[in-house]
């Protein structure tokens, strides 16, 4: 008699598509279903992974950290054979017990009470730069002119960074964000400036390069205090410089280009600025300015009903998990009066974005110096995407702004 103890694992189907082409990475919404139909789980040959791009299986991935680890790192390179382009990320790139000490110490700088003293500046701050952009007429690059400049202007700030070289803040993410997925031609490109720009980033890092008044005393002090130690501080202040800038850039985008193409939402959040908070998570939710992140199989694991063998890397579309037509009604649909809570644009569980909060705010200002002066705005021209492995990105986004 044969005793079938589980159900048995079936076979995955496979496909042959290269996620990180740039036919793809231009337009990945038509790949994202052709994932999302095929299976729970979906082997791509090409890289010898496993894909999953249904909500229900990207969740079941991000909350498991027993079974689908971050130490081996979360991005396509398996650290258990490969050696990192960096030292790990004492966050991103580490499992609890290791996890919890920088994550309880940066949920604290970056959590909604400590970020009330910045409320106030940072509204201000939007309202000079919506005032500049627009003293410069109606039409303007909202890359060039908003989303790249209002980061830069308030993070580094935050941060501690004295004014010296913060314009190397973007190519050092854009490179990180690209070295998640394979050695393709877009890390290569990166190639040439990492070590000048990481020993830049390195550099910044340290105490004495650090203003004494940021989230980067915060974390040194944090290590004053015995909550992490001083050979940890450096690595989470570079979690920040890594993590935080190209992130808003594009969510900020995003956001834009979400209300621009859907102005009756415009409308509704001008009636309502309060609504800015969702519309970008609306935004985080329908254009996943993070598409992907992978998790390392710790054992042979099941997930969809088919085993992820050990040590094999699986593929998380976020993206494609928050555009699910089983978990989001109209799915495609921009849209400010769903509730997008439980969106994965921020991942889900432990290592959910710790920085969501100071995104959110950043937003928040633009948005609402935004609704104070402009009646409606539309997309005044071509766009043009930003191709990174991970990034879901504009290199130009054209807006004619109607002032009130
Ligand atoms: C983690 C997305 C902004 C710092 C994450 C994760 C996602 C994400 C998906 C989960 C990674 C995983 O599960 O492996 C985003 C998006 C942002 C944003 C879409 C903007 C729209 C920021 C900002 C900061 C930041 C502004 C810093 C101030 C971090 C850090 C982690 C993280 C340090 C690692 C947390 C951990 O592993 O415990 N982010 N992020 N992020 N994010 Fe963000
Ligand atoms: C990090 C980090 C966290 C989230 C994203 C990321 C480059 C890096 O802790 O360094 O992307």
């Amino acid at each position: 008699m044969t005793v079938t103890p589980e159900a048995p694992a079936i076979e995955a189907p496979t496909s042959d598509v290269d996620p990180f082409s740039h036919e793809v990475l231009e337009d990945p919404m038509p790949m994202h279903e052709e994932l999302r139909e095929a299976g729970p789980v979906v082997y791509l040959r090409r890289y010898d992974i496993y894909a999953v791009a249904r909500y229900q299986e990207v969740h079941a991935a991000l909350t498991d950290w027993q079974e689908f680890p971050s130490a081996d790192g979360v991005g396509l390179s398996n650290f258990r054979y490969e050696k990192p382009w960096r030292p790990p990320s004492l966050l991103l790139e580490a499992d609890p017990p290791r996890h919890d000490a920088p994550r309880r110490v940066l949920s604290k700088i970056l959590g909604p009470r400590a970020l009330r003293k910045l409320r106030e500046d940072w509204f201000a701050d939007a309202e000079v730069l919506v005032d500049e952009v627009l003293s410069n007429g109606p039409e303007f690059d909202a890359v060039e002119s908003l989303s790249s400049v209002f980061p830069l202007r308030v993070f580094p700030d935050a941060v501690g960074l004295l004014p010296d070289g913060r314009e190397n803040l973007l190519p050092y993410g854009d490179h990180a964000f690209n070295a998640f997925g394979p050695a393709n031609d877009l890390v290569a490109k990166g190639e040439p400036r990492v070590a000048e720009l990481a020993g830049w980033v390195g550099s910044r890092c340290a105490r004495e390069a650090l203003t004494d008044d940021g989230f980067g005393a915060a974390i040194w002090a944090a290590s004053d205090r015995g909550e992490i130690t001083p050979q940890q501080a450096p690595l989470v202040v570079r979690s920040l410089l890594t993590a935080g800038v190209d992130t808003t850039v594009h969510g900020i985008s995003a956001v834009l280009y979400g209300l621009a193409t859907h102005p009756e939402e415009w409308q509704r959040l001008r009636a309502n600025p309060a609504l800015a908070r969702v519309a970008f998570d609306e935004a985080v939710r329908w254009e996943s300015p993070v598409q992907t992140f992978f998790r390392t199989a710790n054992r042979d694991v099941q997930l969809g009903g088919t085993t992820v063998p050990d040590g094999k890397k699986v593929l998380m579309f976020l993206a494609a998990a928050n555009r699910d037509p089983r978990r989001w009604e109209d799915p495609d649909r921009f849209d400010l009066t769903r509730d997008p809570s439980g969106h994965v644009g921020f991942g889900m569980g432990i290592h959910q974005c710790v920085g969501q909060h100071v995104a959110r705010l950043e937003a928040e200002a633009v948005l609402h110096a935004l609704a104070r002066r402009v009646e409606s705005f539309e997309v005044a021209g071509a766009t043009r995407r930003h191709h990174n492995n991970t990034l879901r990105a504009f290199d130009s986004l054209p807006l004619r702004m109607h002032l009130a």
